[in-house]
């Protein structure tokens, strides 16, 4: 295809209640939604939707939304708009020369996919090569003020049929939030924690008291850059260990693979510079026999129906943090992703999502810029 033209909205969506992590409280999510406009091979018009999940401030990560709205429109539509016969398939190699920046790779290389699947009326999920139709729902919940509102949280999530619950925790909130949960909800239930790199090394006797609360895995304990002390770490400990903030590419899974620093993988494409780079993550995981799970960034319709997708491929044998668009939007930018007997249904449509619902984006849409070939 030839890009003709890239608008970058910035939206703005109320959250239907506070979230809470070891790094923050959110009220709001702002993300840059993409729409690409561009010829297919035949010279007809498509346009390829895609969604950069970079957050307000560089506090999951280092990249941040306007930041990576700059590099985009700077840096990486000017070298994809050069390419006369572009695919989705070139999109990491022309990218290559840029240093960094994966969410915002990750978003363009989204949005050319979503055009070209469209163009060929391909369904992403047949192009990824899934083999399931839904796929089981996990919630991820955030550090609640009290333990009573705690296990009022987590029973309205399971009321609503997800099957896996995992606690944000942070030093302070972590044993007594999960024991109460524990006990409560009894050990058949599927619990897991996610620290957001909140602890170090020197934690490791408190952490490994969560040994006694049969958690399916502890996710990111400690920093980004701490593969060697996770691997550390996961020797003092019985519970599983997973990465999600340490696992920005196919090399860096492959790193803590191999020293022992991951039982278990969260698979986020944004994180990771795309959906193509996530497959090669997939793929990698299960031929060592590493469990992995679609992880989520709080996407709006858009990147919520590819996960769904995504998650379909036979490696990714745990639930995902892929919930319902009403987990987080009270209305979402597209049809809304709904949760069903505990599953989310793979969209069905051509591209990677249903194409955005004109007026719900034009509501939360804070500033369209469009950025000329
Ligand atoms: O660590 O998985 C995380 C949300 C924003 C940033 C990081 C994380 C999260 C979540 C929510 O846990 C995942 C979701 O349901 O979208
Ligand atoms: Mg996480």
């Amino acid at each position: 295809m030839k890009i003709d033209e890239l608008l970058l909205h910035t939206v703005s969506m109320p959250l239907v209640a506070p979230f809470t992590t070891s790094f923050g409280t959110q009220t709001e999510r702002i993300a840059v939604i993409l729409e690409l406009r561009a010829r297919d091979d035949h010279g007809d018009p498509v346009t390829g939707w895609g969604e950069c999940v970079a957050m307000a401030e560089p506090l999951y990560s280092s990249e941040y939304a306007a930041g990576a709205r700059r590099v985009i429109g700077d840096f990486l539509l000017p070298i994809l708009a050069a390419a006369e016969h572009l695919t989705a398939e070139t999109v990491d190699h022309l990218l290559k020369p840029i240093v960094g920046h994966r969410m915002a790779k990750a978003a363009v290389e989204m949005a050319v996919l979503d055009a070209q699947l469209r163009s060929r009326d391909l369904r992403f999920a047949d192009y990824l090569g899934a083999v399931r139709d839904s796929v089981p729902s996990g919630v991820s919940i955030g550090i609640q003020p009290s333990i009573d509102q705690l296990l009022d949280t987590v029973q309205g999530y399971l009321d609503q049929g997800y099957v896996r619950i995992k606690l944000k925790i942070e030093p302070g909130r972590d044993i007594a939030p999960v024991r109460a949960v524990r006990e409560r909800f009894g050990d058949d239930l599927l619990l897991q924690v996610d620290a957001n790199a909140a602890y170090t090394l020197v934690d490791a006797p408190l952490l490994r008291r969560l040994d006694d609360f049969n958690l399916l895995l502890i996710e990111q304990p400690l920093g980004e850059e701490d593969l060697r002390q996770h691997a550390e770490l996961a020797r003092q400990m019985r519970t599983p260990m997973c990465l999600d903030e340490s696992i920005v590419s196919a090399e860096a899974a492959a790193d803590a693979i191999t020293l022992g620093a991951a039982a278990v993988i969260n698979i986020k494409p944004g994180r990771v510079g795309g959906y193509l780079e996530a497959r090669k993550i997939h793929d990698l995981a299960r031929a060592h026999g590493i469990a992995v799970w679609c992880g989520g960034m709080i996407e709006t319709g858009i990147g919520r129906a590819a996960n769904a997708a995504l998650a379909a491929l036979p490696g990714f044998t745990l639930p995902g943090d892929i919930s319902a668009s009403d987990r987080f939007y009270r209305t979402d930018i597209t049809e809304p992703i709904t949760i069903d007997n505990g599953s989310v249904t793979v969209p069905t449509g051509p591209g990677l999502c249903s194409e955005p619902i004109r007026d719900a984006l034009a509501e939360f849409t804070v500033d369209s810029t469009r950025i000329p070939i």
